[in-house]
């Protein structure tokens, strides 16, 4: 065991907030781990993911930091929400950091994600900062979309949002995979959705034409166990959301273990961009908090079932026992990464909040791409009118 430099560490793992890490591990050593049996279920297929596999001891570090500072810049979004600085929609994905973390673990920026509302997660783990987050949530400057989206509308490279129409972005995620395979690229899209946006109409037909058409297009059912407040049971003729695409083939992942969402997204990946057409995958995981923050989320569930979650199956400690069993990091270096995870949100709370809101001629940009725009475009009044040139 040894210590890394703060540079050494900026340079192996990048760095995605202003301030940096400096923790210790055993660097740069492949450890090869060993996922449960239970950690997947296959549909139509004659092999699924591996679950022995060998992994380099950073990555698991760096998965393990990911998550410790989405789950803080969850808490904090949470905190600004409550002093009324954040308005309007906000949904966490307290509890369900391992499916975005996985994913990002096993594709390139050149792959595609696109998702639901609750998408704070990924926009972290597709390379946005926690300034650009919090930023975004406050309608700040420094927000990922200059403070005009808010909580549901955050875009990155290879990441097209955030999407506030439940089901929505399947189709779009569709059409996205039709672009990559139209352009020859060897990438994939990942179109996640909700259990409750499972049973639209509009996502069957995605299905049909992704496998009409061979596209490399991954559908990723989170199944988060509930809809708002509506129990899969009760909105899912069949909760086995893996096998929903018939004619496609599918693999139930245990969402909340971060290795093995890497491990099926990896698959996925190599699946689908080899020519062999669509995957659905379906993510068991769970949401800790409300639906959004108008939710305390203890009417339709009871606290016990979140309890046990939280103390059984939570993404982070089953992580950080792998690293510890392993013998990757031991728990004071743990300790000192969840420090500076605070360390770091805290400073990019600070920062988000010192940004500038837009100015109201920021409102006329960012409409339409840049060279497109029509001569003019009227505000919400008549006598409001933009022209462009
Ligand atoms: C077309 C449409 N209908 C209804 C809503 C209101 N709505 C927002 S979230 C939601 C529940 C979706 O649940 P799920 O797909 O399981 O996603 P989760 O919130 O659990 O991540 C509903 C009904 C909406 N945004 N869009
Ligand atoms: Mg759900």
């Amino acid at each position: 065991m040894f210590s890394l430099t703060r540079t050494a560490i900026s340079k192996a793992f990048g760095s995605k907030a202003t301030r940096q890490f400096s923790t210790s591990f055993k660097a740069f050593q492949t450890v090869k781990v060993n996922l449960p049996e239970t950690s997947f279920e296959t549909y139509q297929l004659e092999k699924g993911p591996e679950n022995v596999f060998d992994i380099d001891s950073s990555e698991l570090m760096r998965l393990y930091r990911e998550m410790v500072t989405i789950r803080r810049m969850e808490m904090a979004a949470d905190g600004l929400y409550k002093s009324k600085m954040i308005r309007g929609f906000c949904h966490l994905c307290t509890g369900q950091e391992a499916v975005a973390s996985g994913m990002e673990s096993a594709i390139t920026k050149e792959d595609n994600i696109i998702t639901a509302y609750r998408c704070h997660g990924y926009t972290h783990a597709r390379g946005g900062s926690i300034k650009s987050v919090l930023s975004e949530l406050l309608g700040r400057r420094d927000g990922i979309s200059h403070g005009k989206g808010g909580s549901m509308h955050m875009f990155a490279k290879g990441f097209f949002g955030g999407n506030g129409i439940v089901g929505a972005q399947v189709p779009v995620g569709a059409g996205i995979a039709f672009a990559q395979w139209y352009k020859g690229q060897n990438n994939v899209t990942f179109a996640l959705y909700g259990d409750g946006a499972s049973n639209q109409g509009q996502v069957f037909e995605a299905y049909n034409m992704a496998k009409l058409w061979n596209l490399p297009a991954i559908f990723v059912c989170e199944n988060n166990k509930y809809g708002m407040g509506t129990s899969a049971n009760r909105s899912s003729a069949s909760t086995n959301y893996f096998t929903r695409g018939d004619y496609i083939p599918g693999i139930r992942v245990n969402g909340m273990d971060v290795l093995a969402v890497r491990q099926a997204c990896a698959f996925a990946k190599e699946y689908s961009s080899n020519g062999n057409g669509p995957l659905v995958l379906e993510m068991v995981t769970y949401r800790y908090g409300g639906h959004s923050m108008s939710d305390p989320g203890t009417t339709y569930r009871t606290r016990e079932e979140i309890q046990n979650m939280r103390s059984a199956n939570d993404p982070i400690q089953g992580l950080k026992h792998v690293i510890l069993n392993l013998g990757v990091s031991d728990e004071n270096s743990l300790k000192q990464i969840d420090k500076e995870a605070r360390a770091v949100v805290d400073e990019a709370t600070k920062e988000a909040k010192a940004s500038p809101e837009p100015e109201l001629k920021d409102f006329w940009v960012d409409v339409y791409a840049p060279g497109t725009e029509p001569p003019f475009l009227r505000g919400r009044e008549p006598q409001e009118v933009h022209y462009y040139n």
